[in-house]
């Protein structure tokens, strides 16, 4: 635990009624929140159930984890004095440093004395004579306050298969979503890991360095672009800081909230020739400007097609053995459409004479035993077992609460078909209460620090509007969030993304509605359509004044 993270919690130390607002989390999200509602003299607690800042980077600590949009992209833009002195030492720089800057900014701005860590909140329930939000916690504590956000996190539930027998086993076993703090050793050791996603992507080729052994339970190939990945050098970084503001708009207005050089062009609108040089630039490029070679990779499948084809020659290319390499190959569903991974040496890992694939697609795991686990008949032994199982992602950390609307309407009933919001932001029966890159909104496709501080400051601007106009609640309207609902589902099948069994979709969770979640019309696009609501007097959503009289965008 490193001397920035409290010992013990503290409990709160407003009462009920001095609570303005309530956030939940101190990720990113809840650290701008925070600063933001200071500036406006709105009083704030935060609860979190870690002992530290940073969310995502907190908790995910497994070996390689580092971000794949670049660093001078993902970090905060609101303060130019903060952009300007930071100063990261890789183009994508690994979680140590990121946890390392989230600390910085909660101490730059103060922010720790109004967090309460250990923290975990359980229970939110909306008062309707009062006006307000009863919050609860796993401590006991109890706050009202007039507004809620919930700065949660899309990526912040993990998910555990409920493999038999797991309780049985002897040796170690770890999530890459919840990684002990202090180092983990491998050396020497008989690893098995579980899954091939992002997180295992990054993890194995360092796990592989250290251990005796290393056994990959693969069920679906993934796609992935080497980062290219290196010290940050001083000319691109004042390259970046001498204009960081153009840069910054030009992100805000795109369509990932990164700036990958776009290619216009259909991918079928160019010779074949002109097409694989322009793959092999991106490919030596690095990183997911990959999926910006052309502008239709997404959308249409014969484009997609070459997209793919291209990278499933690399990694056959890469891999020696040409049976690993087949096993290693996405073939169906279109690149892109999970999310695509970026990497260092994964597939090269592979070579290495102490790593082993095994395919669980057709024969999966069937159970753990008290040494390994078994699979197809076959026995594994290992000393350690890692889960890179990834998340129930977007609606799985809302749905842990028990959150309850007008009426003691659950969220877990309002979503019961999958996640209901107006812009991602608000649902309808939850008065009050936000949601930070919530379901409905960019969020999970783009570059988050762009996403989160686009609602952060919508959200705290919309409180500061209630506060001019005398108005004390806000809520969606029931047509307009219908109407969002549509389109977000409209979009995304104007793309190919619906076609995979990925996390977007819920498909990594058994039982969950098969929808997709995000909303994929794109970064600026998405930042137009909520400037232009407020522009019309918040047009789709109820605002009430103290006095219950309502005022709508029609007034
Ligand atoms: P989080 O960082 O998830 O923080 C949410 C916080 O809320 C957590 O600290 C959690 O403990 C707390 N919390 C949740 N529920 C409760 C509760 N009931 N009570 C109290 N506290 C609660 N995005 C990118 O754009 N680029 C990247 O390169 C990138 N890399 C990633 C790598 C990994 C390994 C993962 C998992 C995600 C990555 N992401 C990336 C997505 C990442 O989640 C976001 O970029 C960003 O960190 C989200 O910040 P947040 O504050 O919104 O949420
Ligand atoms: O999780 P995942 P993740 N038996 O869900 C497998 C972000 N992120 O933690 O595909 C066998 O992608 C599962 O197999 P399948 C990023 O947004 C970013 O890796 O369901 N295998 C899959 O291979 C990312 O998308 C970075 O068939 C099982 C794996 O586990 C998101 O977080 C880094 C199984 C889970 O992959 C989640 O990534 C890391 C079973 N029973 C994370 N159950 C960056 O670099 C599951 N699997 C920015």
């Amino acid at each position: 635990m490193s001397n920035q993270e409290s010992s013990s919690s503290q409990r709160a130390k407003l009462s009920p009624d001095e609570v303005d607002v309530v956030v939940v989390g101190a990720g990113f999200s809840g650290l701008y929140l925070l600063h933001r509602l200071r500036a406006l003299g709105m009083r704030t607690q935060v609860f979190e159930t870690a002992s530290g800042v940073g969310g995502t980077w907190y908790w995910n600590r497994y070996p390689g984890a580092r971000c794949d949009v670049e660093s001078m992209q993902y970090s905060y833009s609101f303060s130019e004095e903060l952009q300007q002195e930071w100063q990261w030492s890789e183009k994508f720089s690994a979680q140590p440093e990121i946890l390392g800057y989230a600390d910085h900014v909660a101490d730059r701005f103060d922010l720790r004395h109004d967090i309460q860590f250990n923290t975990e909140v359980t229970a939110a329930h909306f008062n309707e004579a009062g006006r307000c939000w009863n919050v609860e916690t796993s401590h006991g504590d109890r706050v009202s306050a007039k507004f809620l956000v919930m700065a949660t996190g899309c990526l912040s539930s993990t998910r555990m298969p409920d493999f038999k027998g797991l309780e049985s086993y002897t040796g170690k076993t770890y999530h890459t979503g919840m990684w002990p703090h202090e180092e983990v050793d491998f050396s020497g050791q008989r690893v098995g890991i579980v899954g091939t996603g992002s997180s295992a992507i990054q993890a194995i080729p360092v796990i592989a360095e250290q251990a005796a052994h290393l056994t990959v339970f693969q069920r679906t190939p993934n796609y992935s672009i080497p980062s290219r990945n290196g010290p940050m050098t001083p000319e691109y970084e004042h390259d970046w800081k001498s204009d960081y503001e153009s840069f910054r708009a030009a992100a805000r207005g795109s369509k990932n909230g990164v700036l990958t050089n776009p290619n216009e062009v259909s991918a079928l609108a160019v010779s074949e020739e002109e097409r694989q040089q322009v793959y092999e630039r991106r490919w030596e490029g690095g990183g997911t400007y990959f999926m910006a070679a052309f502008n239709d990779l997404a959308t249409n499948q014969q484009s997609n097609d070459t997209a793919a084809a291209f990278v499933r020659d690399k990694i056959r290319n890469i891999v020696d053995d040409p049976e690993v390499a087949e096993l290693l190959v996405a073939k169906d569903y279109p690149i892109g459409t999970k999310r695509i991974c970026v990497d260092t040496n994964y597939f090269e890992t592979f070579n290495r004479d102490n790593v082993t694939l095994v395919d669980v697609r057709d024969a999966p795991i069937e159970e753990i035993t008290e040494t390994g686990l078994v699979t197809d008949g076959r026995r594994f032994e290992f000393d350690a077992i890692v889960f890179a199982t990834g998340f129930d992602a977007m609606t799985g950390t809302l749905l842990k609460m028990d959150i309850q609307g007008r009426g003691g309407l659950t969220l877990g009933k309002k979503w019961e078909a999958g996640p209901r919001t107006y812009l991602g932001l608000m649902s309808e029966g939850f008065p009050n209460m936000f949601m930070i890159t919530g379901p409905g909104s960019p969020s999970v496709l783009s570059n988050m620090m762009v996403s989160l501080q686009q609602h952060v400051d919508w959200v705290v601007d919309s409180l500061e509007y209630l506060r001019s106009g005398g108005l004390d609640a806000i809520e969606p309207l029931r047509e307009a969030e219908d109407e969002w609902v549509e389109h977000v589902n409209a979009v995304a099948h104007q793309t190919l993304f619906p076609q995979a069994n990925s996390w977007y979709m819920g498909a990594n969770i058994p039982g969950k509605p098969r929808l997709f979640m995000p909303y994929i019309g794109g970064v600026g696009t998405y930042r137009e359509e909520c400037d232009e609501i407020v522009a019309k007097g918040y047009k789709g959503f109820r605002l009430q004044k103290s006095a219950h009289r309502e005022v709508t965008a029609a007034e």
